[in-house]
């Protein structure tokens, strides 16, 4: 680009996503210890406005402020700072504005739904938008490729929430297109039993996590069952192929609880050893296998790093499903609270 653009405003809207085989564990720059898969949600979402202005003084110093829902919002800044660091080198012309960034997400306040992943793929997003405004030659695979890159800069899963439905992130022989340094719609065939497929989300725990991720990925760093855990996420994409291919929803449930289960082990196993889940965590995760036994439905659950249950399930079982998530598993979720939301299709 030639020209600098004095001023305007770009939003996006984009959503958070739920890890299929997780990610956890990272090395330098953000990049992964091993792959990940994940679904693209649709009504968990954060939007961005960001509105720029070309700094006028060639003193003045890049700067931002960050409205959460309308009032300043300094507890996020330290993330948006680092952030902007990260990815100053790719995008040069940031030294020169000015940025206001007004931020909102569609799901309750402090839920204890972690909105890295939205937030910040809809703050990349936006950067593109002027990054296009400014070279409108880079083409849409150039931006959406880009997004994820910097999104990945910003927080490792918010390089997944670019796209939708199923998109993976991370090196992987039996992905071809795959990288560590953005994350790609995944490229083979997803049989329509995934189709809308549903995540309701039981919010077990509102309160701030002990751990956070950043130092979750970290303590992978010399954790004694390292190494196998990251040839297991291998295999384990490795498997998801062809259960896509079948719509083989036995193996996913095996696959998916395996993973949630694995990434908590690893917070138990690591020095200092650490545990998200709630008793109230367990308690939902027995009663889904109960009625899983009890009938011929494909309800299973996932885990985020926190207490809060992922319930995962067929769109075509969803009216027997609520039912059971209403008559029973609501009476875990702190005051009754919970999401309803699906596969989604990205920002
Ligand atoms: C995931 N999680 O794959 C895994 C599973 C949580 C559990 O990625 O340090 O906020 O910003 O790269 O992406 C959460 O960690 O961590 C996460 P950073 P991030 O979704």
């Amino acid at each position: 680009y030639t020209k600098l653009i004095a001023k305007g405003e770009v939003t996006w809207k984009s959503p958070s996503n739920i890890a299929l085989v997780k990610y956890w564990g990272k090395e330098a720059n953000q990049i992964p210890a091993n792959p990940s898969i994940s679904f693209t949600l649709d009504t968990c979402a954060t939007t961005t406005k960001v509105t720029y202005k070309k700094l006028e003084n060639k003193a003045q110093d890049f700067s931002f402020d960050l409205f959460f829902e309308g009032s300043l919002k300094e507890d996020f800044k330290p993330k948006i700072q680092t952030f902007f660091k990260r990815i100053e080198d790719y995008l040069p012309f940031l030294k020169n504005y000015h940025f206001k960034i007004e931020t909102s997400n569609s799901f309750p306040h402090s839920s204890g739904i972690a909105s890295s992943a939205s937030g910040l793929s809809a703050l990349a997003l936006a950067l593109m938008s002027l990054e296009k405004e400014l070279n409108p030659d880079i083409n849409e695979d150039y931006f959406i490729k880009k997004a994820s890159f910097l999104a990945r800069l910003g927080s490792g899963s918010a390089a997944r929430s670019i796209e939708g439905d199923v998109v993976q992130w991370g090196n992987h022989e039996g992905t071809t297109n795959s990288s560590n340094l953005y994350a790609v719609k995944y490229p083979y065939k997803v049989h329509t039993n995934f189709k809308k497929y549903q995540d309701t989300i039981l919010l077990v725990d509102k309160g701030q996590k002990e751990v956070s991720s950043t130092v979750g990925h970290n303590l992978m760093h010399g954790h004694p069952f390292s190494q196998q855990r990251f040839a297991q996420a291998h295999d384990n994409l490795t498997k998801l192929k062809e259960v896509f291919a079948e719509g083989d929803l036995k193996t996913f449930i095996e696959i998916v609880e395996s993973e949630a289960l694995t990434l908590h082990a690893m917070m138990m196993t690591s020095l200092p050893y650490f545990v998200l889940m709630k008793p109230n965590t367990l308690e939902i995760i027995n009663k889904i296998w109960d009625f899983r036994k009890r009938t011929n439905t494909h309800v299973c659950f996932t885990l985020d790093a926190g207490a809060n249950v992922h319930v995962l399930y067929p769109e075509s079982e969803k009216e027997e499903i609520m039912q059971f998530i209403k008559d029973e598993l609501v009476a875990f979720c702190q005051n009754g609270q919970y999401i309803c939301d699906q596969i989604g299709f990205g920002a």
